[in-house]
C-alpha cells in the first residue's frame, strides 16, 4: 500500500544549494513510479537561538511503500551521506530531512512524532508545503491555506537560481 508523505528539507552549510539538489537527488530514487513533487527553494532566517548562515528550505511530497519508521531511517541515511554532524541542538547542518506528514496519519513514538511539532509555526515549512499540495488538508483537520498570509510568505525570499553557480 501507497502512502502520500511530506518531508521537508533544510541546509545551511557547504553549498546548500547543492545539498538540496543532491538531496531531492537521492529522494526520486526513494519515491515510487515518478511520485515526487519539489517546491521551490526558500531563503530563510535561522530560527532559534544559535548564530548560524541563513537556511534554504524546501518541501517535497512523495509516495511510499515504507512504514513511518523504515522512513525515518532512509531519510537519516540521506542525511548522513551528506555529511550530517548531530552536535549542536537547532545548530547549522549540511541537510536535514523531517517528515512532516505521512498521509493523514499521527505517531506519536519515542523516535518520531507526526505530523511534525512544529510545521504549523514554521513560515519555511507551510509556503513551500502550500507550493506543492495548495489544498491540503492536516490531520487536525485545518486547511494548510487558513494558516498562511501575506505576512508568513513575507519572511522568506525565493531562492533565485541565478545566484547559483550550479545550474
Ligand atoms: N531548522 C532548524 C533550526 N532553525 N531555521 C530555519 N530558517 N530553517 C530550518 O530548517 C531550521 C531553522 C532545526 O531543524
Ligand atoms: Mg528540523
Ligand atoms: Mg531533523
Amino acid at each position: 500500500m501507497l502512502t502520500t508523505v511530506y518531508v521537508a528539507l533544510g541546509a545551511n552549510l557547504a553549498q546548500p544549494h547543492k545539498q538540496l539538489d543532491d538531496a531531492v537527488q537521492a529522494l526520486t530514487q526513494l519515491a515510487k513510479h515518478t511520485s515526487l513533487q519539489v517546491s521551490a527553494y526558500y531563503q530563510s532566517t535561522p530560527m532559534g537561538e544559535v548564530e548560524q548562515p541563513d537556511y534554504l528550505n524546501a518541501v517535497v511530497s512523495f509516495d511510499t511503500d515504507l512504514t513511518p519508521l523504515a522512513l525515518l531511517d532512509a531519510l537519516q541515511a540521506i542525511e548522513n551521506q551528506q555529511g550530517r554532524e548531530r552536535i549542536v541542538r537547532w545548530g547549522a547542518r549540511t541537510l536535514d530531512l523531517d517528515i512532516l506528514l505521512y498521509g493523514q496519519q499521527v505517531i506519536c513514538s519515542e523516535r518520531l512524532t507526526v505530523p511534525h511539532y512544529g510545521m504549523k509555526q514554521r513560515s519555511f515549512v507551510l509556503v513551500p508545503l502550500a507550493d506543492i499540495a495548495p489544498s491540503l488538508i492536516l490531520p487536525c483537520q485545518t486547511p494548510l491555506s487558513a494558516l498562511i498570509d501575506d505576512d508568513l510568505r513575507a519572511e522568506l525570499q525565493q531562492h533565485s537560481w541565478e545566484h547559483c553557480t550550479q545550474r
